[in-house]
């Protein structure tokens, strides 16, 4: 019994592991149009606006664009972008929506393009999993879930962690 528990231990985590490579749970493909890491930050109490980032793979042999996006958990959803304007970063609504040409991808992440969760219901906390719906023109809408991961968890993903070094060079 106890061989089997490990079996089925060691199976599982090799099953893991090799979906951790290729498809994620967090990863969804509809109609030639694939989104891959949905990701959030926590947000500290009484902050009304929280972020949402994301990549739009577009393998579908047409153009689209993504228009606009929704969640239960704040009550509009924006689609900005992070420019540089004489020295001075700023965000601008992108009115008319983000295009992806078809083929191409377009990655919404921090100082580039994101979402913005205006007026929060509640907090967004680390490890939670926010529900956001993306709408297309040329593309059927797709539901993804925005995994909330602390600043320190993406440094640690990028192999940045200083923990070990002194302060005095
Ligand atoms: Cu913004």
């Amino acid at each position: 019994m106890k061989n089997l528990i490990t079996l089925l231990f060691a199976s599982s985590a090799l099953v893991t592991s090799f979906l951790a490579t290729s498809v994620t749970a967090n990863e969804h493909a509809h109609g030639g149009v694939v989104i891959e890491h949905p990701w959030s930050r926590p947000t500290p109490p009484g902050t009304p606006m929280g972020v949402g980032y994301l990549v739009i793979r577009n393998h579908s042999d047409r153009d689209i664009t993504l228009i606009s996006a929704s969640t239960p958990r704040a009550d509009h959803v924006s689609i900005h972008e992070t420019l540089m304007k004489d020295g001075v970063m700023r965000m601008e609504p992108l009115d008319d929506g983000l295009a992806i040409s078809a083929g191409e991808a377009v990655e919404l992440k921090p100082l580039s393009y994101h979402f913005m969760l205006e007026k929060l219901t509640a907090p967004l906390k680390e490890g939670e999993d926010i529900p956001l719906i993306l709408e297309f023109e040329g593309a059927e809408a797709i539901e993804v879930e925005l995994r909330v991961q602390s600043l320190d968890a993406d440094m640690k993903g990028q192999g940045m962690d200083h923990s070990g070094h002194t302060m005095d060079h």
